[in-house]
């Protein structure tokens, strides 16, 4: 049976994920990489940590800051814009900080931006000094604070959906909202034109860390992170060469990490390197007309920095 929410189990650690929407999958994906597996509760709400005292809470992305805030949850993966604004939040009513970005995960990238009708030609954040001008948003701290920092005294129109279509309601005449392809901008005949926050899915905790067991597990779980992120790209390129080659191969891997030599036989060389980010088919023409045979490039599954 699960154990019950509101009160912190001490020696086991608790992540809020997305429950479904964009970082669902991909949250679910990270930890499995990093070695846990769970057993669902019937509710599908909670997942019960098997392979580590480690489980999953699965909630609405708005809700996980307030989690970590609450101490209901240890960690949480959750877009930087829900962070920063649910901090901003707290910070314009005088609440301290209740959490933190532990890490960038590389997955939800978006920008938070504002946008204006098609047919306005845009010169900047002076445009709108003076002119009463009403923006919706569902990010109005930090649409606040950027308006206060440029010092315009626009009107914030709260909304918590379909914030695109309020200027042709008439609710507002702007917009701040989340852009990735900036499909839905194009099609509500806006442009996007001042970029308020890069985001993207982050791995939040308390703004204070742990003194209990949770604090190894945090710190075991973000090394896997580290682990997991870093491999991403990382591939292992091994192949054989002759000595002489050794100087026009090294020049083709200059961006590549140090050429490690293993013992060959009858004067070839054994020799491999990782590189980071993919390695391309010219290049593995490069390097065997420089003299290299028996090319492989391997994925890396595990790593410990
Ligand atoms: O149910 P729940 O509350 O958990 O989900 P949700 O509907 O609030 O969130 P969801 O799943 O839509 O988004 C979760 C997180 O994904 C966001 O907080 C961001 O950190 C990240 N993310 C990445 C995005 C986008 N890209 C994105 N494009 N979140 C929303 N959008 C929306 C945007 O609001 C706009 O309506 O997509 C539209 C724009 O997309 P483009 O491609 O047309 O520019
Ligand atoms: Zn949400």
């Amino acid at each position: 049976m699960s154990p019950p929410l509101g009160t912190a189990t001490r020696d086991r650690l608790r992540i809020a994920i997305q429950k479904s929407g964009r970082l669902a999958e991909p949250a679910r994906k990270l930890l499995a990489a990093c070695g846990l597996s769970w057993r669902e509760s019937r509710d599908k709400l909670f997942c019960y940590g098997e392979s580590l005292p480690v489980d999953l809470l699965l909630v609405r992305d708005d809700d996980i800051p307030g989690l970590i805030a609450d101490g209901v949850c240890d960690l949480g993966i959750v877009g930087r814009n829900e962070l920063d604004e649910q901090a901003g939040a707290r910070a314009r009513i005088g609440l301290p900080q209740a959490y933190r970005a532990l890490r960038g995960l590389g997955f939800g990238q978006c920008r938070l931006m504002l946008a204006v009708p098609e047919e306005w030609d845009w010169t900047g954040p002076d445009q709108l000094r003076g002119q009463g001008t009403r923006i919706a948003t569902s990010y109005p701290a930090i649409l606040g604070n950027w308006l206060d920092a440029q010092g315009i005294d626009a009107q914030v129109v709260e909304l918590s959906g379909s914030v695109e279509i309020a200027p042709r309601l008439g609710t507002a005449e702007l917009i701040c909202d989340l852009v990735s392809s900036g499909a839905t901008l194009a099609a509500n005949h806006l442009k996007p034109v001042e970029n308020l926050l890069d985001s993207e899915a982050v791995l939040a905790g308390p703004a204070s860390g742990f003194d209990d067991a949770r604090a190894g597990l945090a710190q075991m779980l973000l090394r896997r992170v580290d682990g997991v992120l870093q491999l991403k790209e990382r591939k292992l390129l091994m192949f054989n060469a002759a000595q002489e080659a050794l100087p026009a191969l090294e020049r083709l891997l200059q961006d590549a990490g140090p050429l490690v030599r293993l013992p060959g036989s009858n004067g070839v060389l054994s020799l491999q390197t990782m590189c980071e980010g993919a390695v391309s088919w010219q290049q593995l023409e490069d390097l065997e007309r420089a003299g290299a045979r028996g090319l492989m490039v391997l994925a890396v599954e595990r790593s410990l920095a």
